[in-house]
């Protein structure tokens, strides 16, 4: 058997089993999440042997205060990715949305799952069953850090007030039931399916109440740039419609130099080989917005011709098996829309939330 650049052990019938370290965070839904990919990934190359690794994160560490106030850059990836560094571990699944849009020099993203559900979703207090964001009686606290969320529902219902909460999910859902501080809470429908909580879901939102972050619902798998091997094993896991879904969205955050703290929101659709990307950026209180929708033609045939090479990254992420013509029409389309926002005065927009956010 070949030899990796990873250690091998013999198993009693001496034949030798390649180990794979997967580096994960100590949170529930973190851990669900590899166990997800290594079940996968054990399938695909049953004679594989996979140790999980898990670590905590600042991420993890700074429960009490606003993720948009933290700073954004590799908050729950940082750890992971320094053990990557040091070959600790050589591959770490996350969330895409809690990936920057241009990761640190020597790292790439492996591999996109399907996507799950993008969208966001209410969790109610138990008192308020029955109800939904519009019913929710006026001055209702809505807990939720995103400064995404916030804007867009702040607009949407203005009779309803909102307030940070952090914490990982089981923390947040503590915090809703065993207080009364929070009439809801509003969190991504994928986390809540993954942690086996859907039916604490009673409503979920729909793009004209709040469109979802860039790259929410999807898995990443980050590994070392350079360590073929295992960026081959992992390519397999690829899903190609979110791989260009996501592209698309995370080369428009990029280009518009948002992060997790900006208010940037995204929709997706791919029908009949056509990625339409909607994108917007919003105020705090949403008051002030841009929307625009463009759509690409992402058909292997398309005119854009790129030089076939199975290094070529586009905002990260490295899919040797979907067309490199798609993808750099996925990348292009997310560059023009935001140009377009830009065009419009997204800079400005965006400039004054961070300025106002910093100063919270
Ligand atoms: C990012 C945001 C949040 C997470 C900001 C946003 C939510 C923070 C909050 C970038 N990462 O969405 O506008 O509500 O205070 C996170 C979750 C998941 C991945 C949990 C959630 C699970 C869903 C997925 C936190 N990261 O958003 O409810 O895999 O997409």
């Amino acid at each position: 058997m070949e030899e990796g650049p990873y250690k091998c052990v013999r198993d009693v019938n001496e034949t030798v089993r390649r180990v794979i370290r997967m580096g994960t965070r100590k949170s529930q839904l973190a851990r669900i999440q590899t166990d997800y990919v290594a079940e996968k990934l054990k399938t695909l190359y049953p004679d594989v042997n996979l140790e999980i690794v898990a670590m905590s994160t600042i991420g993890d560490k700074i429960l009490d205060t606003a993720l948009s106030k933290i700073g954004e850059k590799s908050l729950f990836t940082k750890e992971l990715e320094n053990a990557l560094e040091r070959n600790e571990v050589d591959l770490v699944v996350h969330s895409l949305k809690d990936l920057p849009t241009t990761l640190p020099e020597g790292f790439t993203i492996g591999a996109v799952l399907q996507r799950e559900s993008p969208h966001d979703a209410v969790v109610l207090h138990p008192k308020n069953d029955g109800l939904t964001l519009d019913s929710l009686p006026n001055g209702s606290v809505i807990g939720t850090s995103s400064l995404r969320r916030a804007a867009q529902l702040k607009k949407r219902f203005p009779h309803l007030q909102f307030k940070d909460i952090r914490g990982n999910l089981n923390t947040r859902l503590k915090k809703l039931d065993d207080k009364e501080d929070y009439a809801a809470i509003i969190l991504a429908a994928a986390g809540l399916k993954r942690m086996g909580w859907e039916a604490r879901v009673s409503q979920v939102l729909g793009p004209e109440d709040c469109m979802y972050a860039v790259g929410q619902g999807a898995l990443a798998v980050e590994v070392r740039s350079r360590d073929s091997d295992i960026l081959e094993m992992v390519s397999t896991l690829h899903h190609s419609e979110t791989v260009l879904r996501c592209i698309a969205e995370r080369a428009f955050l990029r280009h518009l130099e948002g992060g997790c703290s900006v208010p940037v929101a995204v929709h997706t659709e791919v029908k009949d080989s056509v990625l339409s990307l909607t994108g917007a950026v919003y105020s705090l209180d949403g008051a002030d917005s841009l929307k625009e929708t463009m759509k690409a033609s992402v058909a292997h045939s398309n005119q854009i011709r790129v030089e076939e090479s199975i290094h070529i990254q586009h905002v990260g992420v490295t899919a040797q098996n979907v067309p490199q013509c798609s993808q750099a029409a996925a990348e292009k389309l997310g560059l023009d829309l935001a140009d377009l926002l830009l065009s419009r005065g997204a800079m400005e927009i965006l400039t004054t939330a961070r300025k106002l956010n910093d100063a919270r």
